[in-house]
């Protein structure tokens, strides 16, 4: 069994699809950052950096609880574990590989920040606004050009490098893009979401109880770092 710290976040969100495809039994440990349960001390011995997703597999490697952070570690261990969506072929494993850090070097960082400075910086922020759009747009038209040669983003296979992305690319509407401009991703978001994993996870992430939407000044503060919390 799996204990699976999460709560509704894209990040968050690749873990769920990854294991609903993989067919894996899990426990939810919701811990809502918002009302900034990730310092619980319990939680920081699960991942010191406070941040969802984690997971504790009690049935890790030589039979031993094993504890994994990061999302992206979290996928290549249970595509590992499972077999499953990473190619054998080194090729193909490499591109997979790849992409999956295309994706959290690039998308997760640069997608966050342009939800930061859109949605939660305190005042209008014409800089950081124009920065992470246009890194953003970059991105997206990244995905476009290599979605039109390629079914799927390391190539003929669905893999991790999917299912890391596809959470974040659905997220246009937020993120203010025009999927009319990328038509190719807007159709790859849409086979993606099609499949049975992914309407699960659709179905599980309204049920989770976040209070993102009535987060105290304080807990946002700690969350984002500033006010008393900043250390510069
Ligand atoms: N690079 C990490 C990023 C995880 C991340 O940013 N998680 C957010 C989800 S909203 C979080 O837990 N933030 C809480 C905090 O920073 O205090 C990953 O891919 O797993």
């Amino acid at each position: 069994m799996i204990d699976f710290y999460a709560l509704t976040s894209p990040n968050v969100q690749k873990i769920f699809l990854m294991l609903e495809e993989c067919g894996l039994k899990y426990n939810l440990k919701p811990v809502d950052v918002w009302a900034g349960q990730q310092y619980s001390p319990e939680f920081l011995k699960i991942n010191p950096l406070a941040k969802v997703p984690a997971i504790v597999d009690h049935d890790g490697p030589a039979g031993k609880p094993y504890t994994v952070i990061e999302s992206g570690a979290i996928l290549i261990y249970l595509a590992e574990k499972t077999g499953k969506f990473i190619p054998h072929d080194p090729v193909k494993r490499y591109d997979t590989i790849q992409w999956l850090m295309v994706q959290m070097a690039n998308v997760g960082p640069m997608f966050g920040q342009l939800v930061h400075f859109s949605k939660f910086a305190p005042q209008p922020q014409e800089y950081g606004h124009s920065r992470y759009r246009t890194q953003v747009l970059k991105l997206y038209d990244l995905y476009e050009q290599r979605l039109k040669t390629n079914p799927y983003v390391a190539g003929s296979d669905y893999t991790i490098a999917d299912i890391a992305v596809w959470p974040w690319l659905r997220n246009h509407a937020l993120l203010g893009v025009d999927l009319g401009k990328f038509p190719t991703v807007a159709k790859y978001i849409e086979t993606i979401g099609a499949r049975e994993a992914a309407k699960k996870v659709l179905a599980i992430l309204p049920t989770i109880k976040s209070s993102r939407d009535n987060a105290t000044d304080d807990n946002k503060d700690k969350f984002f770092s500033r006010g008393k919390y900043a250390m510069a």
